[in-house]
């Protein structure tokens, strides 16, 4: 992971883009954010993403933790200066059933003790400070109720990590399980109210996706520009591969698709920022919508550039398998639609 490169970006107010400015924080809107995690990404996809996950959490403690656990991680967080968050919801029988989760936590005075085990987590291993979501040992299993999210740091005993996971993409940043076994911490580092972690872990996931919807949108930006430089370039049967027509319309679909995808992305962004009541909608439809336009876009891209597009010479090989993991991480594809649709049959 590049961390050193992370303690850059935190210098340059990207550790707390949208945290308040008393902690540390830039203090900037969701639409902001989101064209500044496009820019980003049209670098380096899970680079930029890791910043994604990290200021979700970053958020998260700005805005359920207490003043006390405020001005304890966020300002070290806002600097990200060798100082990263990572966010622990899924285990390994459960992902899109978050809410089955049977990570535990039991009260032992003025102590929590935590047992479970957290997969696929981004940055585990490496991170400082874990916002983990476990549910009391006395409530009874499966469903939202008596979830509490909780700050975990490096170090603890009882807390270890699992192998680095061997991914397709996302390769610039570490994938492990996080393992605890009779963790102890504060109770007091229970985060908001106790018993409503799931509702804090979801708000944080709607501002989390309308950011990963945002990689997208700059992996597909570049994948376009890549693409419009390499056809007008490369020659086939005496002329540039961009004057065949069929060249032409699928960059045009592409760079439609770009534009619808980067207006849905905007608008639920803003609808985070207006605390609009159909945010949660806004943000899966951005979503859903974004990130399965931005794999077309980039398998179109690598199409277009022929066998050399699947030759790691040229990067389109590597956005494409950057943005793939979009359809799957911080809610697939299937469970955007489900909220979708849930929505719509609740109206
Ligand atoms: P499953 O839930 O087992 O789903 C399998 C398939 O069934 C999917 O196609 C799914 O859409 C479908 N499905 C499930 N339920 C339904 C339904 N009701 N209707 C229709 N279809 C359904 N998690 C974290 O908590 N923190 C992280 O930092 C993190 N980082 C990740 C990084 C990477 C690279 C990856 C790959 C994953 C990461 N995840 C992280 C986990 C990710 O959020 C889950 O993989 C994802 O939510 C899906 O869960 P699952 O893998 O258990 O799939
Ligand atoms: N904001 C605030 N609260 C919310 C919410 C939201 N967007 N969505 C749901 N809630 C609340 C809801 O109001 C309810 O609260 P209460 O019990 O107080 O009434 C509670 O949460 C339970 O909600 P549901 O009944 O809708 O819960 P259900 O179990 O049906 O699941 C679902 C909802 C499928 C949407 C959720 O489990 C989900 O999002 N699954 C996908 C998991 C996921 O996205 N994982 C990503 C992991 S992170 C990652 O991949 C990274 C790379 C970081």
């Amino acid at each position: 992971m590049p961390v050193a490169t992370f303690a850059k970006a935190g210098a340059l107010g990207l550790g707390g883009m949208y945290v308040r400015e008393d902690v540390g924080g830039t203090g900037l809107s969701r639409l902001d954010t989101s064209v500044i995690l496009e820019a980003l990404s049209i670098g380096c996809i899970p680079t930029a993403a890791f910043i994604s996950i990290h200021n979700m959490v970053n958020w998260m403690i700005d805005t359920y933790g207490n003043e006390e656990q405020r001005n304890k991680y966020c300002p070290k967080l806002c600097e990200m200066d060798h100082y990263l968050a990572s966010y622990c919801l899924t285990e390994p029988n459960s992902g899109s059933d978050a809410a089955a989760m049977r990570t535990t936590y039991r009260k032992d005075g003025d102590e929590i003790v935590l047992n479970g085990t957290k997969a696929f987590i981004s940055g585990a291993g490496i991170s400082d400070v874990y916002v983990v979501m476990c549910r009391n040992s006395e409530a009874a299993p499966g469903g939202a109720a008596g979830v509490s999210a909780v700050i975990v740091e490096k170090g603890t005993p009882g807390l270890s990590f699992g192998g680095k996971e061997k991914k397709m993409g996302w390769n610039a940043q570490e994938t492990r399980n996080l393992i605890m076994e009779d963790v102890r911490i504060p109770a007091a580092n229970i985060l908001g109210t106790e018993g409503k972690g799931f509702s804090i872990a979801m708000s944080g996931l709607d501002g989390g996706r309308v950011n990963i919807a945002s990689c997208s949108l700059g992996g597909s930006s570049a994948a376009i520009q890549q693409s419009l430089d390499y056809t007008q370039d490369r020659t086939a049967f005496g002329k540039s591969v961009a004057s065949f027509q069929n060249a032409q319309f699928k960059m045009a679909d592409m760079a439609v698709q770009l534009h619808a995808s980067r207006l849905a992305v905007r608008h639920a962004a803003q609808a985070i920022d207006n605390n609009d009541p159909l945010k949660t909608q806004f943000c899966a439809m951005a979503k859903v919508f974004a990130t399965e336009a931005g794999t077309k876009i980039c398998n179109e891209a690598l199409q277009l550039h022929g066998g050399y597009g699947y030759l790691n010479d040229y990067p389109v090989e590597r956005f494409l398998r950057d943005v793939r993991v979009h359809e799957i991480l911080e809610g697939t594809s299937e469970v955007m639609r489900m909220i979708v649709s849930r929505h719509l049959l609740s109206a």
